[in-house]
């Protein structure tokens, strides 16, 4: 299911989220670390004020891990703010979060004092398997497609730290137009919202830029391809996704790169460094 998110729904979950916020201790912010600034919204810092934050950047195995490296430096230095690369199903990764957890907020999760944690994120981004994992046990539904997850819950983790699974869903703020597209790419905003074959042009565009050898590798190609359509022209080809007549089919490859980039097939990529912001010349009214 695709989130069509209006006004409504945006005023509700920052209203639900502002409701919880003064409840809790600590904010278990899930991004993605592909691209932990598109996949943020501005407002969570906003709401959250001075409360301490655990930014935790899921996904980390498709992440480039260098790219992810830069990221913790950069958020590790914001006041209050801890980042964390973790794969939310691995628990050995997830761990650490509640180690953390104690560390940031060391009056509580002591007998007699739970530490009371939200966990808040964008459509898609990892929150219901980050909290499965967390509690050692299936709670929260885990699905493939943006969703949105309801019936709001307390989690006991049984360590002294509670956990309030909703409302912590958040929107993908796209006003940019670099931030909609790196979206689109890991497929957090939908399919629908946005031209395929426009999204995997912008992807092949970036993997040309930042990713040569690993682009070359999977499509083996000897020589770089001049532009992002000679680049999505020569997957096509070499795949046969052709219509009648030997003409490329320009939406099947389209959806043939970006499933392969979303697995992961061409390696771990990162579509945002800290190096890119403040960005230039984008509209961020
Ligand atoms: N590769 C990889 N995939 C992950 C990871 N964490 C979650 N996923 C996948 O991402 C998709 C979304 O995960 P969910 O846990 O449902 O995300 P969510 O934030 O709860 O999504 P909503 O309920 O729609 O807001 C699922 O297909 C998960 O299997 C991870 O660390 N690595
Ligand atoms: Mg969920």
């Amino acid at each position: 299911m695709t989130i069509e998110w209006f006004p409504g729904h945006m005023a509700k979950a920052k209203r639900q989220i502002a409701e919880v916020m003064p409840k809790v201790d600590i904010v278990i912010e899930v991004l993605d670390a592909r691209l932990p600034v598109s996949s943020s919204n501005p407002l969570l810092e906003k709401l959250r004020g001075h409360k301490p934050c655990i930014k935790v950047l899921n996904k980390s195995d498709l992440a480039d891990p260098a790219v992810t490296k830069s990221w913790v430096a950069y958020f590790d230095q914001l006041a209050g703010v801890k980042a964390l690369p973790i794969e939310a199903s691995k628990r050995s990764t997830v761990g650490q979060i509640t180690t953390l957890c104690r560390r940031m907020v060391p009056n509580r999760g002591v007998p007699g004092k739970t530490l009371r944690a939200m966990v808040v994120g964008i459509p898609n981004v990892g929150k219901s398997t980050l909290i499965n994992t967390l509690a050692g046990r299936k709670i929260a539904r885990v699905g493939d497609k943006p969703a949105i997850t309801t019936c709001p819950q307390q989690i006991d983790l049984r360590n002294g730290i509670h956990l309030a699974d909703t409302p912590g869903l958040l929107w993908p703020d796209i006003r940019n137009q670099k931030s909609a597209y790196r979206l689109a790419v890991t497929g957090a905003i939908g399919d629908a919202a946005m031209d395929y074959v426009d999204v995997a042009l912008y992807a092949a565009e970036y993997l040309m830029k930042h990713y040569p050898k690993p682009l070359a590798a999977r499509y083996k190609f000897q020589d770089a391809p001049e532009s992002a359509s000679e680049l999505v022209d020569r997957i096509g080809r070499s795949r046969g996704c052709l219509i009648a007549g030997g003409q490329l089919d320009q939406q099947r490859t389209s959806e043939l790169l970006l499933r392969e980039l979303r697995a992961g097939l061409i390696g771990r990529v990162s579509l945002e460094s800290p190096e890119d912001f403040p960005e230039k010349g984008e509209d961020e009214s």
